[in-house]
């Protein structure tokens, strides 16, 4: 039975059994505006979150529609607005009072709860404190040590919640600097899509967007939380149910908001009190037993287009699709064929009877959606499930019609916008004859270092200076007792950040917090105020608008620190116009047009379309 466990300070964990949303999420809200001590123009700012005039949310990366509601915002995005927005600071004084090995015994939590960073800050070795420095200090200092090392030392990290504009600037930053050692979180989260669905569909990214969920008649989900980690989600999930289709979801917890929804914002569902159920079925699958599940409802299939009569008649299999636009279909065949039920049974965990019933509603709906998070990616053999879980939408030519396709719900804010203007660590997925057309970078050729690859090259002390825009790498990776000690040896640590966490504790040599801000802040810059963009989990672009006043007027933005990071570690000439993007950042959207035309033509127009 679930009890009350004691996490931390003042943290705990209750058992929870009501519907996913409803009033308690109308409490917690209003627990974390008085907690952040955000004032009532903060809770004003809520309005804007997520409409087109107004900024994107940093919590998740799902969709933003055309038509938000008045309140586009879920519990958990409304409570990292006022994280971001918080009146509470951690200013040079606060360093003063507290050494790093003081911080050291804080939980995670407090470290971040304790506010928004106002000051550069250089770790000093004699006192064990964070003292602030000018930027021209920091930059001049960074830069000198990175000219000092070999390239393919130093990597740059991103989490998935900078701008487009920013990561742009940022991959150019690394490959005029001479590598291409551009890790970021995705490695850690859905680097698995990026490798199965290029091999198995040409595409690295999901194949629906929001109007497919009126229009599928079923929706199978796979591992993803969808009620604590892309809340917003649940309206269309709930609208789906209403309507009646069947959402058929595997996963080894009974999460809340898969079971049911109350919508907080809807009168009806707050005061009559009777929450939409979500899923239709629920299997318990396994942890790693996808594949399996996955094969056993394939089986199925092959066995009901079999019973259906004349093979190329059947209503089972979309016949006509696997003939024009599939390979490989009669090995799957027979792979579906050759994998017997106890095998089925043990690995997935769920009898024969209860896969017959999935494929049974899967077979009779005409266009199906297929949804999935972590409790597939980040599995070893996650590329292996997601490509089944192809070969299943595949089998009834569920890809490229309306209210069917692929889903994989992304991360961070931007983590996938980032990825298409050129964060990643392999040569051949950027332009490298634009970027040296339009400004003067020789791409370097060799394959740069991804997330592991990174942590394994600190452990064995090869990389020596790492630069972080956001994240908090040495919680985030898995192996942390193994890579905090061998971060301490490194020479340089650099973190681009909004709020102090455990990484800025572990520090190396020389070390600093580079304080920004966050896209929820107004931007000032010499041509006026800035909007910055972001790709949403669904590949639209939204324009996105700082609302609230600085933190402190020490910060800077990322795109400015990225570019005077760039100029100072520069170890080569371009021609990157680095002052020019940081005065109006409607330049580097016209870059980032110029570098991939298919995507971003007319960038800057484009970009204020809703939705
Ligand atoms: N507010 C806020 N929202 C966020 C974030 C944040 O920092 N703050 N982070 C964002 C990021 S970076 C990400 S990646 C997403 C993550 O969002 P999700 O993809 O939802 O990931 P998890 O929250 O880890 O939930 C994983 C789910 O998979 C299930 N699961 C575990 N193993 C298996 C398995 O073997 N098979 C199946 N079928 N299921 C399994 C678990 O029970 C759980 O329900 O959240 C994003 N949303
Ligand atoms: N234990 C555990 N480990 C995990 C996961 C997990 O759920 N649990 N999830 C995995 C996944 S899916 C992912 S994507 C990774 C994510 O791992 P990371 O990339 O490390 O991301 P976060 O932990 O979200 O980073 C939080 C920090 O980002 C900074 N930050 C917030 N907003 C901004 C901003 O606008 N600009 C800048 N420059 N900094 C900002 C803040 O200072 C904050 O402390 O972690 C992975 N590791
Ligand atoms: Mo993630």
């Amino acid at each position: 039975m679930a009890r009350t466990r004691k996490l931390g300070r003042d943290l705990e964990v209750k058992p929870f059994t009501g519907a996913a949303g409803g009033w308690g999420s109308v409490k917690s809200l209003l627990k974390s505006l008085g907690r952040d001590r955000v004032p009532f123009s903060g809770a004003r700012v809520l309005l804007k979150q997520n409409k087109t005039d107004g900024f994107m949310c940093v919590s998740c990366a799902w969709a933003k529609p055309a038509d938000p509601r008045v309140f586009e915002f879920c519990e958990n995005g409304a409570k990292a607005t006022t994280w971001e927005i918080t009146n509470k600071r951690v200013t040079p004084e606060f360093f003063a009072d507290h050494s790093v090995s003081d911080l050291e015994k804080w939980d995670d939590h407090h470290l971040e709860a304790a506010g928004r960073l106002t000051h550069p800050m250089r770790w000093d070795e004699t006192t064990d404190k964070y003292v602030a420095v000018e930027w021209a200090t920091a930059f001049e200092e960074i830069g000198r040590e990175l000219r000092a090392i070999a390239p393919e030392s130093a990597v740059f990290y991103t989490s998935g919640r900078a701008s487009l504009e920013t990561a742009f600037m940022y991959g150019l930053l690394a490959r005029a600097y001479g590598n291409n050692n551009l890790p970021d979180s995705s490695n850690m989260c859905h680097e698995t899509t990026s490798v199965a669905l290029p091999e198995s569909i040409g595409v690295p990214v999901g194949t629906c967007t929001l109007d497919d969920f009126s229009h599928t008649d079923c929706i199978f989900f796979f591992g993803q939380n969808v009620g604590t980690s892309s809340p917003r989600m649940l309206h269309e999930l709930q609208e789906a149910a209403k309507r009646g289709v069947p959402i058929v979801t595997f996963n080894p917890l009974r999460e809340r908001g898969l079971v049911e929804f109350a919508n907080p914002q809807s009168p009806a569902d707050m005061l009559i009190k009777s929450p939409t159920r979500i899923t239709s079925q629920y299997h318990q699958v396994k942890a790693g037993g996808d594949t399996a599940a996955i094969m056993g409802i394939a089986k199925v299939l092959f066995d009901l287009d079999e019973k259906a009569g004349l093979p190329g008649k059947s209503s089972v299999l979309d016949t006509e699709f696997i003939s024009e636009h599939t390979h490989g279909f009669e090995a799957f065949k027979a792979a579906a064929k050759a994998t017997d039920w106890q095998q089925i049974e043990n690995r997935s965990g769920l009898t024969r009877g209860a896969l017959e019933a999935a494929a049974v509603v899967y077979a009779h709906a005409k266009s199906v959606m297929f949804i999935y998070g972590m409790g597939l990616t980040q599995h070893k053999k996650g590329v292996e499930t997601i490509q089944t879980l192809v070969n299943l939408a595949l089998m009834r030519g569920n890809i490229g019609r309306p209210g069917a396709g692929i889903c994989p719900v992304r991360g961070h804010s931007n983590v996938q916008g980032q990825r298409t203007v050129g964060i990643t660590e392999k040569p051949e997925q950027v332009p490298a004859d634009k970027l040296k057309q339009l400004f003067g970078i020789d791409t370097p050729k060799g394959k740069g270092l991804n997330t592991v690859e990174a942590c394994e090259k600190i452990i064995d002390g090869s990389v020596r200076a790492i630069v972080l825009l956001g994240g908090n790498l040495v919680r985030a990776v898995p192996e942390h007792r193994l890579v905090e000690p061998a971060w301490r040896k490194l020479r340089l640590t650099v973190q681009i950040l909004t709020k102090l966490n455990r990484t800025a504790l572990v520090h190396g040599e020389i070390s600093y917090i580079l304080p920004c801000l966050g896209r929820i802040e107004i931007d000032q810059q010499v041509s006026g105020l800035q909007a910055v963009s972001m790709e949403d989990s669904t590949g639209c672009m939204h324009g996105s608008r700082g609302q609230v006043k600085p933190a402190s007027s020490h910060l800077l933005s990322e795109t400015r620190i990225v570019s005077e990071l760039a100029k100072a570690a520069a170890t080569s000439r371009s021609t990157i116009p680095w002052d020019d993007w940081v005065s109006d950042y409607s330049k580097v959207r016209d870059s980032i047009a110029a570098t991939y035309p298919d995507i971003f033509h007319d960038f800057n127009a484009r970009l204020w379309i809703p939705g």
